[in-house]
């Protein structure tokens, strides 16, 4: 396992540590209502349940979206839009902007990019507030690089229909993911030049969209901290996605885009960001993204960093399939840790694994496309399932650890299809 992942959880528990003894700074909830859903949340996910249910309940009949959402590209869950994986097959190692998920609190603001300013403050910096505008961060140093984002809940349905749990949230299938071509300015730049010090703790990105109001307490607008180790490695302040002006619902004009991590670190429509000398504690890094439940620490687990490992058929569930023929198999594997240098894949349930021919070199960050074909003997109902190994040596499990709220689903899945 690389060194950093350790280091980052090892932050992370003290961190928490500091913030259970009233140490940390709440970033703008009060501390009470914070605890209070907290609670909630650690008992019984109750928070989760609320959430998303006043989320659909409050949001209109169509997702606040501006791009369409029609159903053969997307399924549609209370204020986001799933991409639908079989809506993938044929397209390159990029997700189209027309088929990337969609995951919105709220509704996507209209920012012009001529009115929008990053304004950067706090403690751990040496002067005042530092404000950027869109040509000024245009003008520092590019980079551009090839990521994924990925929902902390994608694959959650599954901790349902396969193993029999219950758990709150958004039930995503598997298009809770995209991966496309991100370019901005480094983080790091920008805070260098804002004045970072070496007092810096955490690193706090706040979206400009609406706030985000859950079991009658206003938590305010999206936002959670980066432990300044990580803002200061590899994060991007991203104005383009696959070559074009970042698109509003990703969060154009800018949005942060922070590798490898779970997609709700990645805020869009970024308005300011703190520099914190002392721990930050937000609903989204408190009760809300992270483990709870029997298997987990009484007091819940660090929050979540990492995205785990999965793989997914770009096929319908259910998908009808010709017997005696021959078709190709394809699909996607991805893991927040490292390449994904081997995918296998079972046409029988489980009994027997064939090598997938991939069709990506496996690069960190990003999923590789992989291909098996299969001439099915014999007609009736199977299951399809790949898994997935990557470069730390880890393979998909028969089964995930359960958690209240449902994270990082990493078993194998099965995909039922009819042979006919
Ligand atoms: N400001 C803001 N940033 C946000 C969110 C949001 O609702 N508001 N959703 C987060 C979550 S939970 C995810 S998974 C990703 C989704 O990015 P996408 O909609 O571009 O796919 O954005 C994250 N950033
Ligand atoms: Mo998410």
């Amino acid at each position: 396992m690389p060194a950093d992942l350790s280091d980052e959880s090892r932050y992370d528990r003290v961190r928490l540590r500091q913030w259970a003894r009233g140490r940390a700074r709440s970033a703008g909830v009060d501390r009470r209502d914070l605890l209070k859903l907290f609670a909630a949340g650690a008992a019984a996910g109750s928070l989760g349940a609320v959430a998303a249910g006043s989320a659909a309940a409050a949001g209109p009949a169509v997702p606040g979206t501006v791009k369409p959402l029609p159903p053969e590209l997307f399924t549609l869950r209370g204020t986001n839009a799933e991409t639908n994986f079989a809506a993938l097959r044929g397209t390159g190692p990029l997700t189209p902007v027309d088929r990337f998920f969609v995951r919105n609190h709220t509704v996507t603001p209209r920012i012009a990019a001529a009115d929008w300013r990053l304004r950067v403050w706090g403690d751990a910096l040496a002067g005042g507030p530092v404000e950027f505008s869109y040509d000024r961060l245009r003008s520092l140093p590019a980079v551009e690089r090839t990521l994924f984002i990925e929902c902390a809940g994608n694959g959650r349905s599954f901790y349902t229909t396969q193993q029999g749990q219950q758990v709150t949230g958004t039930a995503w299938t598997l298009g809770a993911i995209g991966v496309a071509r991100w370019r901005g300015a480094r983080l790091s730049d920008v805070l260098r030049r804002a004045g970072v010090t070496r007092a810096a703790v955490d690193v706090l990105p706040r979206g400009l969209d609406d706030e985000v109001v859950a079991n009658g307490v206003n938590l305010g607008r999206v936002r959670r901290p980066l432990p300044v180790s990580k803002a200061l490695d590899d994060v991007i302040v991203a104005y383009e996605m696959n070559g074009e002006p970042l698109p509003p619902d990703h969060g154009g004009p800018v949005r942060v885009v922070v590798p490898d991590w779970v997609g709700i670190s990645s805020i869009k429509w970024v308005g300011d960001l703190e520099v914190s000398a002392q721990a930050l504690y937000t609903p989204w890094n408190t009760d809300l993204y992270r483990l709870f439940g029997p298997d987990h620490p009484a007091e819940g687990s660090a929050p979540l960093t990492r995205q785990t490992l999965k793989s997914a058929f770009e096929l319908e569930a259910g998908a009808r399939i010709p017997v005696h023929r021959t078709r190709l198999l394809t699909g996607r594997s991805w893991s927040g840790a490292a390449p994904v240098h081997r995918v296998e894949v079972s046409t029988d349930g489980g009994a027997r694994w064939q090598r997938a021919r991939l069709h990506d070199a496996p690069r960190r960050g990003s999923w590789v496309r992989w291909s098996l074909p299969w001439t099915p003997r014999a007609t009736g109902a199977t299951a399809l399932l790949a898994r997935a190994t990557d470069a730390t040596g880890r393979t998909q499990p028969a089964a995930s650890t359960p958690n209240t709220q449902g994270y990082l689903f990493d078993a194998v899945v099965r995909h039922p299809v009819t042979v006919v």
